[in-house]
Parts: structure tokens; C-alpha cells; sequence
């Protein structure tokens, strides 16, 4: 694994240089948890906490390192770093978080394209995958649709469905997926390439850690069947987590977004 098959490049590198940064090393954030964060470099993953400088300056939520960004680290234990420096965001995707005096949530940063799962069964909601695209047009990131659970709908309801989303926007590409039968999955596979990073984005329960796993071959995130009566507060993917794709690409699942 190298610095590239995590998605560094050279813009990355010019501001290293020009910092200074080049005394320390670099990673990619792929988890966050209570500022505690996972670091992904060429080396392995390491546990990494933010040096006490960083925490004293850092006054908002995007101060702080979120999943997807690179930081300059130096290593302080055997599988421990410290994250002395926040490298800039290419693109980052957030929403205001609800409440009155609630911060910026960050869903995740140096994100290429995202992946917006919806399922084609009572999930699909035409304005609602606006809003996603609005979401990702804000952002910078390039939308890729994905209807997924064909195997639930026969061939004439989704021909219905792809018309509809192609009325609306026949510029972003639109796959249908079945996680269950492995449709489309290939075709999923011709967009991800070597160092460009990926997130998933979609309510909960619509297959984005199954489309994950299918695209690892094994399964690394935990899928549920959500019920209809207990669907509030259950998702089943609870944090944020980067995978870099054996075949090339970095993925991250996100939870349900509601
Ligand atoms: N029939 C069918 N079921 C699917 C398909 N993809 C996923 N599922 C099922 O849908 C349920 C939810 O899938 P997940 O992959 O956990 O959904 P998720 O989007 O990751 O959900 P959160 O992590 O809560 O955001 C599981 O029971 C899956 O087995 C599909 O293509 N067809
Ligand atoms: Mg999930």
C-alpha cells in the first residue's frame, strides 16, 4: 500500500512542503470516535489524539479532524500517533446538525464521488434523492445514483423508477443494484478507481455496508434487516469508517442519514 492508493497527490504534497510539514509523516483519518481517531498509513493503522496545541486553537467542528482528511502525524508509541496538524479538505460533505445551538456535522472529507443508495421499496423518494444531490452539488463531490433491491420489484416498476430519475437529472450516472443477486454490481465496480475516494451516502436500511461488503467479497460491516416498528433509532451502522478496496479505491460507509 502506498500514500497514492489512500488518494494522496501532489497538491497534498506542495502544501506539505511549503508548510514545513515534510519532518512529519502523513495519514488518512478512517474513524473518529470522542477524539480519538484511527490513522491509516502506508505503515498500518495506528490510534492517533490530537497534539494539546491543536485542541487549544481549534474553536469549531471543522478544527478538528474528521473521516476522510490527511494529517501530518509523528509517532509517540509503538501503534500510536499524534495528529499535529489537519492538512486542507478538497471537498467536505456536512449538514447542520438539529437543535438550537448545534454544530456543523461533518460526514466526510476528500470525497470524489459519492454513492447515493436509495432502495427501490418504500425508501425511494425522488425528492429526497434531491436533497442528496443538492448535498453533493454544495460539496463539489460527483453523484453516482444507486437504486438498490431490484430483486424486490419486478422489471416493469423499475423501468418506471429509472425513467423517473432520469427525467429529473440525465447528467449523473444511475445503476441499479441488487446486493442480493449481485446485479449491477459490476458496473458499480467500472466506477471505482485507484486513489479516488468514495463515500456512501442514503437512509438507514437501504444496503450501503451490504453494497460495502459485496464490494470487499466479505463481510466487514454488520447489516441488519431493520422492522418497520422499531426503524426509529436503529441504525445499524453507528460510525463512520474509511475501507481502502483491495481491487483500488477508498470507501466510507456512513450511518443512515435521516
Ligand atoms: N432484498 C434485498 N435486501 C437487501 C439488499 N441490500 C441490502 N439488503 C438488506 O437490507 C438490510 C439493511 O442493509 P444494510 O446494508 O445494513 O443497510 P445500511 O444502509 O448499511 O443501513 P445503516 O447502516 O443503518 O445506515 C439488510 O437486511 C440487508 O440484508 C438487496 O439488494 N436486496
Ligand atoms: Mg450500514
Amino acid at each position: 500500500m502506498t500514500l497514492e492508493d489512500l488518494g494522496y497527490n501532489n497538491e497534498l504534497a506542495s502544501y506539505r512542503k511549503e508548510q514545513g510539514l515534510e519532518a512529519f509523516d502523513v495519514g488518512r483519518v478512517i474513524s473518529e470516535h470522542k477524539e480519538r481517531y484511527g490513522v491509516r498509513t502506508p505503515e498500518g493503522t495506528f490510534d492517533a489524539e490530537i497534539i494539546g496545541n491543536l485542541r487549544y486553537t481549534a474553536q469549531k467542528r471543522e478544527d478538528f479532524p474528521a473521516v476522510g482528511d490527511w494529517v501530518a502525524i509523528s509517532a509517540y508509541d509503538d501503534d500510536k500517533v499524534l495528529i499535529h496538524h489537519v492538512l486542507p479538505r478538497k471537498t467536505m460533505i456536512a449538514r447542520q446538525a438539529v437543535g438550537k445551538h448545534a454544530e456543523l456535522q461533518i460526514i466526510a472529507t476528500n470525497i470524489d464521488y459519492a454513492f447515493i443508495v436509495q432502495a427501490v421499496d418504500r425508501d425511494f423518494n425522488i425528492n429526497r434523492l434531491e436533497r442528496y444531490i443538492t448535498i453533493c452539488h454544495t460539496a463539489k463531490v460527483n453523484p453516482i445514483i444507486i437504486l438498490n433491491k431490484i430483486d424486490l420489484i419486478e422489471k416493469s416498476e423499475l423501468e418506471e423508477l429509472l425513467q423517473q430519475v432520469s427525467e429529473r437529472d440525465k447528467n449523473i450516472p444511475l445503476i441499479a443494484l441488487s446486493n442480493e443477486t449481485g446485479e449491477g454490481l459490476e458496473k458499480i465496480k467500472k466506477h471505482i478507481v485507484t486513489g479516488q475516494t468514495y463515500c456512501l451516502l442514503g437512509s438507514s436500511g437501504v444496503g450501503k455496508s451490504s453494497l460495502l461488503n459485496n464490494l470487499i467479497g466479505e463481510e466487514q460491516m454488520k447489516t441488519s434487516h431493520i422492522s418497520e416498528s422499531t426503524q426509529r433509532g436503529r441504525h445499524v451502522t453507528t460510525h463512520r469508517e474509511m475501507t481502502v478496496l483491495e481491487s483500488g479505491g477508498i470507501i466510507i460507509d456512513n450511518p443512515g442519514m435521516r
